[in-house]
């Protein structure tokens, strides 16, 4: 096959059936220790390790050269990042399209800057994968893919923001509202690809009932959801549950966060992309 989709492991996708698929792994450093967020990566065991670590920890994102390996020899790239406006990544990956594009002038690069992360990626992805399956042609791929992209959103429920408020992803004001015991943020990304805190629950039953009518609100009618959590299985399925009285022909899944999403979403969290 011409194709290959590539994506950062902000995407929560470790491997893709049909179509093949490479990610570029982000990477979570605390001391001198590295966590690189590819497919061997134990997440309970990092996780594990982070919550009784008490020094200074942060993230990094995929060089330029991790994309390129990621790109292989593939004809034609479709390459999706997490929101530039929160990470180096879309930056690295429009670097090794440059380069790879420069180095086999027969070859593209489609570089996509999600906005988003996590379940929202995801739904692109598998967009990505039934274009490319349907036999469009790249040119075709990539003007539906945009139009697709106006109908997806994400919303997060966080119940800590300590870690997005060290590594200065939200402000550290913000971040004291948080961090009480039974309170859970809930919020989406913004048209600009930041984070959006919309409300302050008590008690995770209130808080997803309120990402539900948030999903209503933004005008979700049924479509896919995907639903990924750091180990909080009982919550997503609560909510998936939530969403399927109401619409129950949906299609809903609920998948663990990989590293990267883990570290920022933190014990308890879940990030969900649907379809407007
Ligand atoms: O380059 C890097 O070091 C990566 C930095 C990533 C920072 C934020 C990741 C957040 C992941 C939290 C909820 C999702 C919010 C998305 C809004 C656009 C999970």
């Amino acid at each position: 096959m011409d194709f290959k989709i590539v994506a950062d492991s902000s995407a929560d996708i470790k491997e893709l059936k049909e179509v093949p698929f490479d990610m570029a792994p982000l990477s979570i450093i605390a001391d001198n220790k590295e966590f690189v967020d590819d497919k061997k990566l134990d997440i309970k065991e990092m996780c594990d390790f982070l919550n009784t670590f008490h020094g200074k920890t942060s993230t990094s994102c995929p060089n330029t050269d991790s994309y390129l390996r990621a790109f292989g020899d593939a004809k034609y790239i479709f390459c999706i990042t997490i929101s530039a406006a929160l990470s180096g990544s879309y930056s690295s990956a429009v670097t090794a399209k440059e380069i790879y594009e420069k180095r086999f002038p027969d070859r593209k690069v489609y570089v996509i800057n999600s906005l988003s992360t996590g379940g929202e990626m995801k739904l692109i992805i598998e967009k990505l994968s039934s274009l490319i399956l349907e036999g469009k042609d790249y040119e075709e791929i990539k003007k539906e893919i945009e139009e697709y992209r106006e109908n997806t959103t994400l919303i997060f429920m966080l119940s800590s923001l300590k870690r997005l408020a060290n590594n200065g992803r939200v402000s550290k004001l913000t971040a004291k509202t948080a961090g009480m015991l039974s309170i859970r943020i809930v919020g989406k990304a913004s048209s600009e690809g930041t984070l959006d805190l919309t409300d302050k629950c008590r008690g995770e039953k209130k808080a997803l009932l309120t990402i539900f009518e948030n999903m209503t609100d933004l005008g979700y009618k049924g479509g896919k959801v995907r639903i990924s959590h750091c180990f909080n299985e009982r919550g997503a399925e609560s909510l998936k549950n939530i969403i399927l009285t109401a619409f129950p022909e949906s299609d809903v899944e609920v998948y663990p966060t990989l590293g990267l999403c883990s570290y920022y979403a933190e014990n308890g969290g879940m990030i969900l992309g649907f379809e407007k």
